[in-house]
């Protein structure tokens, strides 16, 4: 049998490069959206040249992709009639969508008896524009990995490095004074109300961080260069553990209130809007087809959820075998390690083969993560399988969270974030 662990290592040494074909040339081609809509089996189709040997067709699987995504690759989740991010420029520049023309307003929700002692706001002429957040950025300013994925969506929409100014920082300008329990925030929406999109935190997520958490901020660039009106420029919120409808784009209003409860748009249609990232496995390729006792190269990503990641393992079995009714999270199969892959030495994306700017909060100065892989991020994984003998298998994916625990637990709804464990089918011949 090949030893993965070995030729990733060997591999770390010749190409320096062993990320999956994932962000960019995935999304290009659609990859990203999953099985339900029979995308994810592009990545199949995409098969290296019959030439190779597995070892090879796995290295070269591993080597061609970046681990970051490009800005305009990400898969986009908007809404608005028209869409914000396509007004024309002259249109931007009036609703204040440009770095020019934007502004916060920062205010007390007075109704339900929230004191704020500054209202930032535009009647007052206080609201906080670009150059006040750049002001703010010069001593504030972070950056982190954080990976973008929808709830209602099987595959993460992309993954990058998000620049901005921690939310308190701006709250603390307007000075809170009395009665303020959960902040409210909303995106520019052709300012009608039924397309408004917003979101919501409890007033302490916001000022203090938990041990290994990371700030919500009010981010103005994506890796490394201002943030594009599709990926919600000039600023939208980053919440680094929420699902994305935490990340309201085209931020414009933060109202401090009294009120306990979400106000979230996603807390329609079942939603759950207090469920942080999943842990959960995703192949990326695989043969469909392969011949019998021929090894499979297979690989894929894992989003790395609030319970952190130590495995991510395989199952293949017979598609005819019938599994047990009491057992929907397939808890008794024959679960087999890969191998989680180390960080990258190349992030690809804008970055290309350059090293990632003034060290991510995740990393020490020396530009070295802290831990591998990191929470709220993708890991890559890659395993060559032994060869089975002729028939139809189903194979599955699953991770193994930090406590030891197999994710996805099962869960009564998705909407908690999707987090069905992946079954794909492969041909033997
Ligand atoms: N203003 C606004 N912000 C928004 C949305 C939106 O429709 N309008 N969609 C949210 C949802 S549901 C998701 S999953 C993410 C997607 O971010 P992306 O388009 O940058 O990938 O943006 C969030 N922020
Ligand atoms: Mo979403």
């Amino acid at each position: 049998m090949i030893d993965v662990t070995h030729l990733a290592r060997q591999h770390r040494e010749l190409s320096r490069r062993y990320f999956l074909r994932l962000s960019s040339a995935g999304l290009a081609a659609g990859l990203w959206v999953g099985p339900s809509t029979g995308r994810t089996t592009a990545f199949a189709a995409n098969e290296s040249p019959a030439d190779l040997s597995p070892e090879q067709a796995l290295e070269q699987i591993i080597t061609q992709a970046p681990y970051l995504t490009l800005s305009s690759k990400f898969y986009n989740v908007e809404r608005g009639d028209p869409l914000p991010s396509e007004l024309p420029e002259e249109t931007r520049r009036a609703v204040g969508l440009t770095r020019d023309t934007w502004q916060l307003e920062v205010v007390a929700d007075t109704d339900s008896g929230a004191k704020i002692r500054h209202p930032l706001s535009k009647e007052s002429k206080t609201a906080l524009d670009f150059s006040g957040l750049m002001q703010l950025a010069e001593k504030h300013a972070v950056r982190y990995l954080k990976v973008m994925t929808c709830n209602n969506i099987d595959d993460p929409l992309g993954i990058g490095l998000w620049e901005g100014v921690p939310l308190r920082e701006v709250i603390a300008l307007a000075r809170p004074a009395d009665l303020v329990r959960r902040v409210y925030y909303y995106g520019y929406h052709n300012d009608k109300p039924e397309q408004m999109f917003r979101s919501s935190l409890s007033i302490d997520r916001v000022l203090e961080d938990p041990p290994g958490e990371l700030p919500v901020i009010l981010c103005y660039k994506l890796n490394g260069e201002w943030l594009s009106p599709k990926r919600g420029g000039p600023v939208r919120v980053i919440a680094p553990e929420a699902y994305g409808y935490k990340s309201v784009k085209w931020i414009q209003r933060v109202v401090l209130t009294n009120d306990f409860r979400a106000n979230d748009t996603y807390a329609d249609a079942n939603n759950d809007v207090e469920s942080p990232h999943k842990t959960y496995a995703r192949f990326a390729h695989f043969p469909k087809s392969v011949k019998a006792g021929q090894a499979m190269p297979i690989t894929g990503v894992a989003q790395v959820g609030a319970s952190g990641l130590t495995k991510v393992q395989y199952a293949l079995d017979p598609a005819d075998r019938e599994l047990p009714a009491d057992d929907r999270f397939f808890t008794r199969l024959d679960w087999r390690d890969t191998e989680v892959l180390a960080p990258p030495r190349q992030w690809g994306a804008e970055f290309g083969k350059e090293p990632l700017p003034d060290a991510p909060l995740q990393f020490y100065a020396d530009g070295r993560p802290r831990q591998w892989p990191l929470r709220h991020t993708l890991a890559h994984w890659a395993v060559l399988a032994p060869g089975v003998s002729a028939g139809k298998y189903a194979l599955r994916c699953r991770t193994i969270d930090s406590r030891g625990v197999a994710q996805p637990l099962p869960r009564p709804m998705l909407r908690s974030g999707h987090n069905a464990i992946q079954t794909v089918e492969v041909e033997v011949v």
